[in-house]
Order: C-alpha cells, then sequence, then structure tokens
C-alpha cells in the first residue's frame, strides 16, 4: 500500500519514490510506469531542494521548499509557505503568458512541494550561457513579452480595485519572503552585517564607502519604500538571470516564491540589472581566444531592447484594454488620445525610473551582500574579478543617484560603455 504523506516530511532521491506512488496524478505523468526511474536532486538555488524525475514514459521537477534557507542553512529558518506562493505564481503568470512559464502539475501545501514541468536540456540557466558567452537571439522579444503581460494583467490599469485588492491580500501573506528582500537588497549592503562579503581587501574601501555614502541611502530609503508600499502589480520579485532557463528556440521563468504585489520596476530591474552585472564580467572571462567584445555587444543590445520592446507592448496591451473595467484610469476622465498618451508616458517615464533604481540596488547586493553571481564568482583571478566588480559597483551607484536623469534606455546603454 502507498505511504501517506499527511504530515511534512523533508524527501530525498529515496523517500521521493513513495511520494510519487501516492500521488495518482504524478504517477499517470509517468503513465504508471515507475520501473527503472532516474531521480537526481540537482537544487543549486540558494533556497530549496530540486529533483528531476526521468521515467521512460514521462518526466517533471518536484521543487521543495524546507524550513530554512538552503545557502546558509538552519541558522536562517525561513517559511517553507513560499513553496505555497510559488505555485500560485506560476499558475497566475502560466496562465497570463503560458509560452513562457512551466505548468505545474500539482501542488502539496502540507509537503510545500510543486510539481512541474522539466525544462529538459538544452535548456541551461540563463547565467550559465551569459558566462559561457552564448547569445539567445529570442531573449529580449521573449523577456518583453513575460515582463509586459504578467505585470500589464496583475495591475489596476487591467483589473478593478476589488480584483486587485483580493490579489494583493492573498500576497501580503508572502511577509517573509519580502521582509528577506528588505534586509538582504535595501538594508544589509549600506551597514556592517554579518552575511556581507565582497573580494577582500580590492573592494575593502568601496564596501566601507557604501556605509557613508549619505545620497545613496537616501534613495535607497526611497527604494525600499516602494518595495514595501507600492502594490502596483503581481511581480515575480526575484528575476535575475538564475531564475531564466533558456535555449536558442526557448525563454522560461522559473522560480517565483518571492512573488508578491510589488512595484514593477522590482522585476524589470532585476533583469536589466543583472543583464549590466553580465555585461561587466565579461572582461573577467575574456581570454587570448575570445576578447567577448562582441558578446559585450550583444549584452548591450538585449538590454535596450528588452526595455523598448517591453515599453511598447505594455502600452500596446494598455491601448488594447482602455475601454475594460480597469480602474486606474477610468475612460471617463481619461477620455481622448492627447490625455491617454500624457498619462501613458508620464507612466513609463516614471516605471523607467523605478526599474533602474531597483536594478542598481539588486547590482549593488551581488557584489558586496551575501548572495553573489557566478558571473564574477567565475573569475578566479581575484584582482581581475575586483576590477570587474568595482566597475559595476561604480556605474550602480550612478544609476541609483542619479536615475531621474536618464530619459531612455540607450542613454543608460551609452553610461554603462563609459565605465567599462
Ligand atoms: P531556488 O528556489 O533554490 O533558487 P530554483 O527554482 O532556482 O531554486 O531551482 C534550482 C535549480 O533547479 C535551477 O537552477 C535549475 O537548474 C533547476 N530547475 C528548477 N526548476 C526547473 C525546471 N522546471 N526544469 C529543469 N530544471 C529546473
Ligand atoms: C540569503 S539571500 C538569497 C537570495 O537568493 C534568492 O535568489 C534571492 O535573490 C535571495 O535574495
Ligand atoms: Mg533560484
Amino acid at each position: 500500500m502507498a505511504k501517506a504523506f499527511s504530515e511534512f516530511q523533508p524527501l530525498d532521491e529515496t523517500s521521493l519514490i513513495d511520494y510519487i506512488k501516492s500521488v495518482p496524478s504524478l504517477c499517470s505523468k509517468l503513465h504508471n510506469n515507475l520501473n527503472g526511474l532516474e531521480i537526481k536532486e540537482v537544487g543549486d538555488g540558494n533556497l530549496n531542494f530540486v529533483f528531476i524525475v526521468v521515467g521512460s514514459s514521462g518526466s517533471f521537477v518536484i521543487k521543495q521548499a524546507l524550513t530554512y534557507v538552503r545557502s546558509i542553512g538552519e541558522a536562517w529558518p525561513m517559511s517553507k509557505d513560499r513553496a505555497y506562493f510559488e505555485a500560485a505564481a506560476l499558475k497566475k503568470h502560466g496562465h497570463l503568458c503560458p509560452g513562457h512559464v512551466p505548468e505545474v502539475y500539482h501542488f502539496d501545501h502540507t509537503m510545500s512541494l510543486i510539481a512541474m514541468r522539466y525544462l529538459k536540456p538544452p535548456h541551461i540557466i540563463l547565467r550559465k550561457g551569459l558566462v559561457a558567452g552564448i547569445e539567445y537571439p529570442l531573449l529580449a522579444d521573449d523577456m518583453s513579452d513575460y515582463m509586459s503581460k504578467t505585470l500589464f494583467y496583475t495591475s489596476l490599469i487591467y483589473n478593478s480595485t476589488t480584483e486587485h485588492k483580493q490579489g494583493v491580500a492573498e500576497f501580503c501573506g508572502n511577509v517573509e519572503m519580502c521582509r528577506l528582500t528588505e534586509q538582504v537588497i535595501f538594508s544589509d549592503p549600506y551597514k556592517v552585517s554579518e552575511y556581507n562579503r565582497w573580494t577582500s581587501p580590492y573592494l575593502d574601501s568601496d564596501a566601507a564607502a557604501l556605509r557613508e555614502d549619505e545620497a545613496l541611502k537616501i534613495e535607497v530609503a526611497e527604494l525600499k519604500s516602494l518595495f514595501c508600499e507600492r502594490a502596483q502589480a503581481l511581480i515575480h520579485g526575484d528575476l535575475h538571470t538564475s531564475s531564466v532557463m533558456v535555449t536558442q528556440e526557448s525563454t522560461q521563468v522559473i522560480d517565483s516564491e518571492f512573488s508578491f504585489y510589488g512595484p514593477m520596476g522590482f522585476d524589470v530591474g532585476a533583469f536589466l540589472g543583472n543583464l549590466i552585472l553580465a555585461f561587466f564580467a565579461q572582461d573577467g572571462h575574456a581570454d587570448e581566444e575570445n576578447d567577448r567584445e562582441a558578446y559585450k555587444a550583444w549584452i548591450l543590445r538585449t538590454i535596450e531592447n528588452t526595455w523598448n520592446l517591453f515599453q511598447n507592448k505594455f502600452i500596446a496591451l494598455w491601448d488594447q484594454h482602455k475601454d475594460g473595467s480597469g480602474e486606474a484610469y477610468l475612460p471617463a476622465i481619461y477620455n481622448s488620445s492627447e490625455i491617454q498618451q500624457l498619462v501613458q508616458k508620464k507612466f513609463m517615464q516614471d516605471l523607467f525610473h523605478d526599474t533602474l533604481g531597483f536594478g542598481a540596488a539588486k547590482m549593488i547586493r551581488r557584489i558586496v551582500g551575501v548572495a553573489h553571481v557566478e558571473d564574477f564568482e567565475a573569475i578566479s583571478d581575484a584582482s581581475k574579478r575586483a576590477g570587474c566588480e568595482r566597475r559595476a559597483l561604480q556605474l550602480a551607484k550612478l544609476l541609483l543617484k542619479e536615475r531621474r536623469k536618464f530619459q531612455n534606455i540607450a542613454q543608460v546603454v551609452s553610461a554603462i560603455k563609459q565605465g567599462k
């Protein structure tokens, strides 16, 4: 008889077989053929355990949240309810943008466990592709598609205030994940924290300078307030380049456990900020065979195209639904194409500046905070790595403090080029 899983228990490669046997929908994904099942734990993220399950007639991924942060250990407790919010956001975002989100097959609240589509090889984590210098021709188009649809359709521009507040209320429960972000992005990098680290001794004075930079602290406070107080849309909440899996033909967004109703710029900024980090890391990956200059130019084109396509698609959705039930801009008030264009321009300009601010804050945390990125970590020569990190840090400080002076993404790309 199949074992019952009526209480939470962390799974391993052996107990997962019993678990699968106890869930008919998972058995049927494998066409009830569990012979020779291959199960491998592959979690390389910071928080959870991820098992790839491959049978002769089917496959899926099982992701389980435990009661702590995996990369730190039991010393950093964390609610396993994050699995509920990840599953809920995957379903919502998957409904809005099915081409770029893996399908959820099964969710078990008691076990804090999600079963979803296995993104088979050649899918790899985008960040790894960026370190390897691989171009992805569809990336800007696909990510602008994902961001415009998920953000527009969960905002008040499309929804009534009643619908919007229902969503906000549900995702308010993801408070522990928000608190983690508040700490590691908006607080720790600007104070002494046991978790902070950087490429020492090279960046010692750069890290200290962050703690003394009053202008920067004022701007970070404004961004933190936006993050905590602005329930603008159901955001992914952790949209960096390790939350995207890619092939030449496919772009899939995973890992939405930080999702909540927050500022749209936090998602767009996460993606663009991480592409900027990838850009600054390239000099550390250059060798005699490949100076990475052509690849750097591709990253810059991708940054520019992503923003411009996102902006165009978001506005197109807005135009398409301007007479719908969204309550942010009532058609009776915004009743001419002139006023419509004016409010759209103002909205996109504010979103652009939020994007730059959040993107910059996310760059800074990856250089002096708790969780670093492979883009830089893969550069084994510490002094070379520190040089790349310092140039990224300088650009991030400029973007964060001066973001309102940038009128368009081309100006940002020019600033990145000057900072190299
Ligand atoms: P964490 O929440 O711990 O950051 P992730 O969701 O980022 O975990 O997953 C960790 C790793 O597991 C990813 O880097 C990826 O290699 C693998 N993975 C996660 N989801 C899938 C999937 N649906 N298909 C294939 N691999 C996946
Ligand atoms: C302890 S901080 C871990 C980080 O990993 C996740 O991907 C989030 O970015 C989080 O901030
Ligand atoms: Mg992750």
